[in-house]
């Protein structure tokens, strides 16, 4: 069997740093194959070129596989992030050129929303698009016989029941100092289709769930092993509409693991039963996707619930004391300077919860949004998207959106925008030892009685 130097080259540090696990779940599929594997983590490492040269020197791999993230930061008010995590990863290929002559595969999400320019923007000899758990060890295998890995396969979704990622230790111990939080699956797909997503792209539509055993087996042993209490389910959408999740949530109840977690929820479909069920199985905070701010703007961007669902949903989390935090997007599709306004006096009736705001859809193929702003005159098919190019709404000014939320909001840490204002607040808590989402941190309840 050959030896695989896997490398993470995710430096994105916002708003906090992220355990690789696709890095590692590629690891796991490897290990699991026979193959002897190494990963590698360039933040980690400090970005350090000596450490990642001596140990490829030391490893001799058969292949390096590099695992990429981020195309850029999806922050159209922040330019300074546009090419930065490609380059670097360009940067690490080099690096890697220099110290081995063995053959170079990138996958990763960033080659997933973008395959053709990303892969050709990085140069690796190969690039794979999807699950790993598809496809990496049939393409090593060919490498490693000189046979040509020939055209990639459809991207046909794998069963993943037992796939498991292999954590390392040392890379765990770094996010966990660092951000306090280690990511998780429980499964895969998301069923909707909001008009902006590249989700359903990169993982399907359909569910596919990890067995809960394994869920379960990998949380024990990151408490038992790695001393960690906190982790975010990873997962697309956790509520799914079949409510698999509630199967999950009420083993981890029972077994009471002693970690809390926190999840990306749509506020659709949530009952009291529910949350109260998943704050025993330890859920702390949930990030909620509600995208848009009025009935108008929400069914623009073919968002399955309305805006008196967003607002009784937060009812919910009230209720159970359980912060949550709602991402929207302004600017989307029949987005208005009378939208603007009355999505703002929707969000002012939101107690207790935090609401970041974007400004502006980031655009990627394969999408409806796409297929519009092709249509509006934002882009042409031929445009690579590398840069990122993001939709507004030709019915508002983006200037005139942006400084009128700024300032609505100037006064209220727990209103974010422009979204630099949280890295802000984030990047303070850090430095005073705080870990985990910290937003949380600026919900508070009233007491009941
Ligand atoms: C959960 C999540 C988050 C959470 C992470 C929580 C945590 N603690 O881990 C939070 C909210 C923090 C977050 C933040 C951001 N995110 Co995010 N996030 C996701 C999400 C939903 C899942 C990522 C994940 O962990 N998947 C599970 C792992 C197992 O899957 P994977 O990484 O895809 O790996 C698989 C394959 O890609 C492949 N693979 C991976 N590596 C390799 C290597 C080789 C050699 C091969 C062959 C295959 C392979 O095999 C793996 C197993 O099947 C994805 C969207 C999605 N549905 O994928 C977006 C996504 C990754 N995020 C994205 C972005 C942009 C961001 C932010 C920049 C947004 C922002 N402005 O805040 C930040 C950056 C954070 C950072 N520090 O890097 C983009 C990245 C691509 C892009 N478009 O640029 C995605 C794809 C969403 C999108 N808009 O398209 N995110
Ligand atoms: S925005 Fe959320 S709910 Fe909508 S398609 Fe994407 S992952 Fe699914």
């Amino acid at each position: 069997m050959g030896r695989i130097f896997l490398i993470s080259t995710n430096t994105c540090c916002n708003p906090y740093a992220v355990y690789p696990l696709g890095m590692s779940t590629a690891a796991g599929t490897l290990i699991e194959a026979g193959y002897t594997v190494r990963q590698f983590d360039w933040l980690a490492s400090n970005r350090d070129e000596n450490s990642l040269k001596r140990e490829i020197l030391e490893f001799q791999p058969d292949v390096v596989g590099i695992s990429v993230r981020n195309i850029d930061n999806t922050d159209s008010l922040c330019e300074s992030g546009e090419m930065q995590e490609l380059d670097e990863t360009k940067k690490v290929i080099g690096i890697i050129r220099q110290n081995t002559g063995s053959p170079i595969i990138a996958g990763g999400t960033a080659i997933s929303v973008l395959p053709e320019p990303v892969s050709k923007y990085l140069g690796a000899d190969l690039s794979v698009v999807g699950e790993s758990e598809r496809s990496i060890t049939d393409i090593i295998k060919k490498i490693l016989n000189k046979e040509s890995p020939g055209p990639e396969a459809e991207n046909n979704l794998c069963d993943i029941a037992q796939s498991s990622p292999c954590f390392d230790p040392a890379i765990i111990s770094f996010y966990r100092e660092k951000s306090g939080i280690i990511g998780l699956q429980s499964k895969r797909g998301c069923p909707y289709y909001c008009c902006y997503c590249s989700y359903p792209k990169i993982e399907g539509n359909a569910i596919r769930s990890r067995s809960a055993e394994a869920v379960i087996a990998d949380i024990e042993k990151l408490k038992r092993d790695f001393k960690v209490d906190t982790i975010f389910f990873v997962d697309s959408v956790f509520n799914d509409p079949d409510e698999n999740y509630l199967d999950l949530a009420e083993i981890m109840a029972v077994k009471n693991l002693g970690v809390k977690w926190a999840a990306y929820m749509s506020p659709h479909g949530l009952t009291n039963k529910a949350l109260a069920l998943c704050k025993r199985a330890g859920l702390y905070a949930a990030e909620l996707g509600t995208d848009a701010t009025t009935d108008t703007t929400l069914e623009a961007m073919s968002k399955p619930f309305s805006w008196e669902d967003v607002r009784q949903t937060n009812e919910l989390f009230v209720q159970a004391q359980i912060p949550c935090a709602h991402f929207v997007i302004f600017g989307g599709p029949e987005e208005t300077e009378g939208t603007i306004r009355e999505g703002l006096e929707n969000i002012n009736c939101l107690e207790s919860c935090v609401v970041m705001g974007f400004s502006g859809i980031r655009i990627y193929p394969g999408t409806s949004i796409y297929t519009r702003a092709i249509k509006e005159g934002f882009i042409k098919q031929a445009d690579t998207l590398l840069e990122p190019v993001y939709y507004v709404s030709p019915k508002v000014d983006k200037k005139w959106m942006d400084n009128y939320i700024t300032e609505a909001w100037a006064k209220r840490p727990d209103r974010v925008f422009p979204p630099e204002k949280g890295q802000a607040i984030v990047t303070t808590l850090r430095k005073m030892g705080y870990k985990g989402l910290l937003w949380e941190r600026m919900v508070s309840f009233k007491q009941n009685g």
